[in-house]
């Protein structure tokens, strides 16, 4: 059986214990994961100290970004690999796999070589009283050794677009993907080895967060800097183990999206677009519509074209190109989703579609699907409303005027993601500019050009990266200033 080992120093390594590698479609196990221990956490450490400290300090900006497009050259090349790793640890479909998971993981190496050769740094020229100037010039260091935290359900796409820019930057890295999607970051690890990253520049160490791998690493004193993308109480956790050595952090964490639906909009595209916002990878995207508020005379005609939208869902194998809606990633995450499904009947939800769990005679049954829902009814202050499901579903509520549908938007803890549809153009960009969130789509949903700024507001995250706000994230800029 396939041991998913840890990548510390330019080796595979195995760890003390080992833990399954459950595959959510039909529960079995299709491999293990070797445990880091706080001492492998500890060499990986100190390995990535080492190496800025050698070969990895003379590679350019040039040489640097050349080996990122070699980076994004190997993932393309295994692409079939990297597919059915992403498939086999998350159950999503193949065909999501392959047109967004793996292409963004290459797509992401791209983005931030081609960037960082072009990165402006600031100048100015300060005249003084006196008659004489000043010359002010930035320049761009390492942050050093930057600890990576990632979660499970983009588990490729979300390890990429933090080790893209830190090395791009000139750290060297320590990683640690969630323990319930080892495969995509162990194989970036063997492309790592495969196109000459100098070794201790990538690291990789898997296991668990708390008393484990990503406690160890979060809490270590000689990080130059945590990227963390998962929950917001795990954030919170990390802000803490950081907290002692006053580490810069930047935090990308969870959502309770809102759509806002104008009568005006296009209503195909609106129903379409929303289909994907609410269940795509089974609705286990952060940036994901649990909210869809709809003005009121388009309320009835919307809700039933999105029922039929979910009912006609196919949740199948990952392998099967017809499958659109793979399981959720465990039995516990499962378990959470069915708990809200409950909720929501004891809070009052109509439920429109789904609630429960399919049946398919088949190994599926092992797996840990659950059935697309829609619920509506709920009051704004039902936790089902309130709290972050991280499933296939939403809860949809009419609303009256716009002023009232920003309120019932921006009434969240979070600040992550929001959508408005509609064909005003003028009150697209007015009610956008005034909802709470660090991204806000108008006629669409996670369409990302990877040079904007991308993160959340309030319980969603702490700092923005995306294009030159990654580049400033994982940088130390030393202003120079000269007296001339
Ligand atoms: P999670 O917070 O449970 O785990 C994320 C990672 O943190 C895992 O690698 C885990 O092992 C590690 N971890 C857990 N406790 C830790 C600790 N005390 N110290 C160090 N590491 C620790 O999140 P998840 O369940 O894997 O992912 C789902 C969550 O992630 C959702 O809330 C979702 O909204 C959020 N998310 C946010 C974004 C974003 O860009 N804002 C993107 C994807 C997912
Ligand atoms: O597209 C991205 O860059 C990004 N960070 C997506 C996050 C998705 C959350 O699940």
């Amino acid at each position: 059986m396939k041991v998913f080992q840890n990548y510390i120093d330019g080796h595979f390594v195995r760890g003390s214990r080992e833990f399954p590698d459950v595959n959510p479609a039909d529960g079995s196990v299709i491999g293990q994961v070797s445990e880091a221990t706080r001492d492998q956490v500890n060499a990986a450490v100190d390995a990535a100290r080492s190496a800025l400290k050698q070969e990895w300090r003379k590679y350019t900006v040039p040489k640097r970004a050349a080996l990122l497009h070699k980076i994004a050259d190997g993932i393309e090349a295994r692409f079939h690999e990297f597919v059915a790793a992403e498939a086999a640890d998350t159950g999503k479909p193949e065909s999501l796999a392959s047109r967004i998971d793996v292409p963004r993981g290459a797509a992401n190496f791209r983005a931030f070589a081609d960037l960082i050769k072009t990165a402006p740094l600031e100048s100015f020229r300060t005249e003084l009283a006196d008659g004489s100037v000043a010359l002010n010039y930035a320049v761009r260091k390492p942050l050093g050794v930057v600890g990576i935290i990632t979660p499970w359900n983009l588990p490729l796409l979300l390890l990429t677009w933090k080790v893209a820019p830190a090395l791009a930057c000139g750290n060297c890295v320590v990683a640690k993907p969630s323990e319930e999607t080892p495969a995509s970051a162990t194989l970036l690890a063997e492309i790592m080895a495969e196109v000459g990253v100098p070794r201790g520049v990538f690291n990789l160490v898997h296991g668990f967060g708390p008393d484990s791998a990503g406690e160890y690493l979060t809490s270590h004193p000689d990080l130059g800097g945590i990227t963390f993308t998962g929950e917001s109480t795990t954030g919170a956790a990390i802000m803490r183990a950081a907290a002692a050595g006053v580490k810069p952090v930047s935090f990308e964490l969870g959502g309770k999206n809102a759509a806002i639906v104008f009568a005006d909009c296009d209503f195909e595209e609106t129903v379409t677009g929303l289909t994907d916002a609410v269940f795509m990878n089974t609705g286990q995207v952060c940036l994901c519509a649990e909210r869809i508020y709809v003005e009121r005379p388009l309320f009835d005609r919307f809700v039933a074209a999105l029922k039929k939208k979910a009912e006609e869902l196919r949740l199948g194998w990952p392998s099967d190109q017809t499958t659109t809606t793979g399981p959720l990633i465990s039995r516990s995450h499962r378990e959470k989703v069915l708990g809200y499904y409950e909720l929501a009947r004891k809070e009052g939800a109509t439920i429109v579609t789904g609630g429960g769990t399919p049946h398919f005679g088949d190994g599926r049954d092992n797996g840990f699907y659950v059935e697309p829902t829609i619920l509506t009814g709920l009051t704004e202050s039902a936790r089902c409303v309130k709290e972050e499901l991280f499933g296939p579903v939403c809860h949809i509520a009419p609303f009256d005027s716009e002023d009232q549908a920003i309120a019932l938007a921006n009434d969240t803890k979070y600040g992550l993601a929001a959508s408005v549809w509609t064909n005003h153009i003028k009150r697209g960009h007015r009610v956008a500019e005034q909802l709470r969130a660090g991204i806000t789509w108008v006629n669409c949903w996670f369409l990302r050009d990877l040079r904007t700024p991308f993160g959340g507001a309030g319980l969603s995250g702490i700092g923005r990266e995306g294009g030159m706000h990654s580049l400033n994230f994982y940088s130390e800029l030393n202003n120079i200033c000269v007296k001339l």
